[in-house]
């Protein structure tokens, strides 16, 4: 089965995505997410002028060589353009191998190791008040496992923060806002937040919180001390992770459980994480880390020390990373938790797909392949525009994670 076609689609429904479609000379065709939120144009220029022209021809069957000669063959290997480029490549291969053995992809990879895919939804509010409730919107929608990010008495914009009830899409069009920060005004609400929650719903559902790469490892750490009798079932990006041990630190100090990876884009990205324990959760998604066949081998990793996966799932992966994702979620012993920010209406309808929600799972449905397709005509309809994601800035104006 040879590769024939490679095409790379740009839409914007809603928020810009990247897609590459593969077609073989049997007439197989599959796709991937090659989306970087702010950055979509530099991983479809790299996949169109540097990828495309060495698929060609290729086995679209010998999934795994494809992913050495294209991550080896770069030299300049890593990062996150170049991973999201492979990923696409990657998810789009194991579609045409599903769809020309006539399977779902979990079937490839194992079997299922569980009936469905238990996901977490995304509560906000401006402040304790209208987050709880919000909280309980989302229980009331049958999820068993929620986030919640609340606004900070004194800041303007907050991650996570007023993008909407069920779909956060922190891009905007045009130049990069400026948001204004203060950890030490986050971190006098935080531990409230969660107090009241547990008050209101009691110890049965699983509360999770993202700290958003925003807190030094020792106010993390003060963080998660703080949270401990709130019993979250994660605080992610606690800390800034391109230092992984300074993880050591922090994980000295809180039994909190710590989630992290989003923005990894390899196992070289979490190696020290994952082998020291001093996380439970692995973040970086199908999209990042170079697609069914990079996350396999991060998840087999981190199998060995006891480690989950709880892969990013936000609104900036297309249904097509969520579909990937889904696969891998259904088959891997060590599945933790997925992400699941819900799609607006116009991003479905351009990527039409197999999953559902029920109950607080996510049933990736008995398609053959990933269980997702892209509409051409209707992403045609939806022209791309840049978008920036925002710049954040501490009170005095120094630049700080956002
Ligand atoms: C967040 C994301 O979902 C999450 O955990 O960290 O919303 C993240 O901010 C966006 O994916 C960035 O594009
Ligand atoms: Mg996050």
């Amino acid at each position: 089965m040879r590769i024939t076609e490679a095409e790379v689609i740009v839409c914007s429904p809603g928020r810009n995505f990247v897609t590459l479609k593969i077609t073989t000379d049997d007439g197989v065709s599959g796709i991937g997410d090659a989306t970087l939120n702010g950055r979509e144009l530099a991983v479809a220029g790299y996949l169109t002028e540097h990828i495309v022209p060495l698929l060609i021809g290729r086995d679209a069957a010998a999934i795994e060589d494809t992913w050495q000669y294209l991550y080896h063959g770069a030299y300049w290997r890593r990062g996150p353009v170049t991973m999201s480029a492979l990923s696409a490549v990657d998810m789009a291969l194991w579609d045409i191998k599903g769809k020309a053995l006539g399977v779902p992809v979990h079937q490839l990879l194992g079997g299922p190791s569980r009936e469905a895919v238990l996901v977490y939804g995304h509560a906000n509010g401006a402040d304790i008040e209208e987050t709880v409730a919000a909280v309980g919107r989302y229980l009331a929608m049958g999820y068993r496992a929620v986030r919640a990010q609340t606004g900070v008495p004194g800041l303007r914009g907050v991650y996570g923060v007023g993008r909407g009830e069920l779909y956060y899409e922190p891009a905007e069009k045009g130049l990069p806002s400026e948001e204004r920060w203060s950890t030490e005004k986050y971190l006098n609400v935080v531990p409230e937040l969660f107090r009241v929650l547990r008050e209101t719903y009691g110890h049965d559902v699983h509360l999770l919180h993202d700290g958003h790469h925003r807190m030094t490892p020792i106010q993390a750490a003060w963080l998660g001390q703080r949270l401990e009798d709130s019993r979250l079932f994660w605080l992610e990006d606690a800390t800034p992770a391109e230092h992984q041990q300074s993880f050591r630190q922090l994980r000295s100090h809180t039994t909190t459980p710590l989630a992290v990876g989003e923005i990894f884009n390899s196992v070289h990205d979490c190696s020290t994480l994952i082998a020291e324990q001093l996380i439970d959760y692995i973040r970086t998604p199908p999209a990042r880390a170079g697609g069914i066949t990079g996350v396999r081998k991060i998840a087999g990793f981190a199998e060995v020390y006891g480690v989950r996966t709880g892969f990013h799932g936000a609104t900036d992966l297309s249904p097509v990373a969520m579909a990937a994702a889904l696969q891998v979620d259904l088959a891997i012993p060590n599945f933790g938790i997925q992400e699941y920010m819900r799609h607006t209406a116009e991003t479905d309808a351009v990527f039409p797909h197999e999953y559902t929600f029920a109950e607080g799972f996510l049933h990736p449905g008995t398609a053959a392949g990933l269980g997702v397709e892209i509409d051409e005509e209707a992403a045609a309809r939806y022209p791309y525009e840049r978008a920036y994601l925002p710049v954040n800035r501490l009170e005095d104006g120094t630049v700080h994670p956002w």
